[in-house]
């Protein structure tokens, strides 16, 4: 599991490197201002577009994958923001595509997508060029959460703290300092994807309390058209975290708005 494997990882990066490391790494880029950026010109959710190669549920998704080629065509399709998965097991995914995307010169903010269990994560996505992180309260405790997102504003990353039910979503709204929220549409044990999630966890005192505490909400998974982006943002959300149904085209740059 992941545990292991970042124990595995530590070994080889230790913490003092990697912050030694950070000292002459180039700045973060804003990720939360390219979100509002866009949204405020196109008054569009902005896209994070995904660069996703296989998951659990829908296998390999693209057979010829080139992360470089499809993050480029992404940027020049409109993307405001890039997701590039990290993780290998599940999602076939890697530091490396990250860091190449990272160099190839590509503009937009990057999320680098993991499994965050441990803080040491954080420094070492910084290091291969992340500008921002997923942090997923499914697996995080309160504290964790907490301790996290202190450690990514002394970096400079920006966190994108994931729920998925009611639970999940109470337990965040009463932490502070939380700027974007991911409303995940599909169950993670299931696979199941429900977009009406969005809607439903975004209702009554909840929507209230996120707007009184000004949370840019990011609909995420399950979204194919442009009748769906409609609903979420009718629901609230002003960003779109969206990888399966662009990453499939054979032209990435021709994005869900097209
Ligand atoms: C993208 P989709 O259905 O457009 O491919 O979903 C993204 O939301 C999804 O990859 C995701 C995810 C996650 C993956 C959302 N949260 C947490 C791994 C871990």
């Amino acid at each position: 599991n992941k545990d292991t494997e970042v124990t595995q990882m530590k070994e080889q990066f230790p913490i003092s490197s990697l912050k030694k490391a950070l000292e002459n790494a180039p700045p973060p880029r804003d990720f939360l201002g390219a979100l509002k950026a866009s949204y405020l010109r196109t008054g569009l959710p902005a896209l994070i577009a995904e660069v996703k190669k296989a998951s659990p549920s829908r296998g390999v998704l693209r057979e010829d994958f080139h992360p470089v080629e499809v993050a480029q065509a992404y940027e020049k399709g409109g993307a405001a923001c890039l997701s590039v998965l990290t993780d290998a097991k599940y999602f076939q995914g890697s530091f490396e595509n990250l860091e190449a995307i990272r160099n190839a010169g590509v503009k937009c903010p990057l999320l680098c997508k993991e499994f965050v269990v441990d803080a040491w994560q954080l420094y070492y996505a910084r290091t291969k060029g992340a500008d921002g992180v997923l942090l997923i309260a499914a697996v995080l405790s309160d504290l964790d959460i907490k301790y996290m997102l202190k450690i990514c504003k002394m970096i400079g990353l920006t966190a994108i703290v994931e729920v998925h039910d009611e639970n999940e979503m109470d337990r965040m709204l009463a932490i502070d300092g939380i700027e974007l929220l991911g409303i995940n549409n599909r169950n993670l044990e299931t696979f199941e994807v429900d977009i009406s999630n969005t809607k439903k966890l975004l209702e009554g005192k909840r929507g209230e309390t996120i707007r009184q505490k000004d949370i840019l909400v990011v609909g995420e998974s399950g979204l194919f058209t442009p009748a769906d982006i409609a609903y979420v943002q009718e629901a609230g959300v002003k960003a779109i975290l969206v990888g399966e149904s662009i990453v499939k085209q054979k032209d990435p740059t021709k994005g869900i708005r097209d």
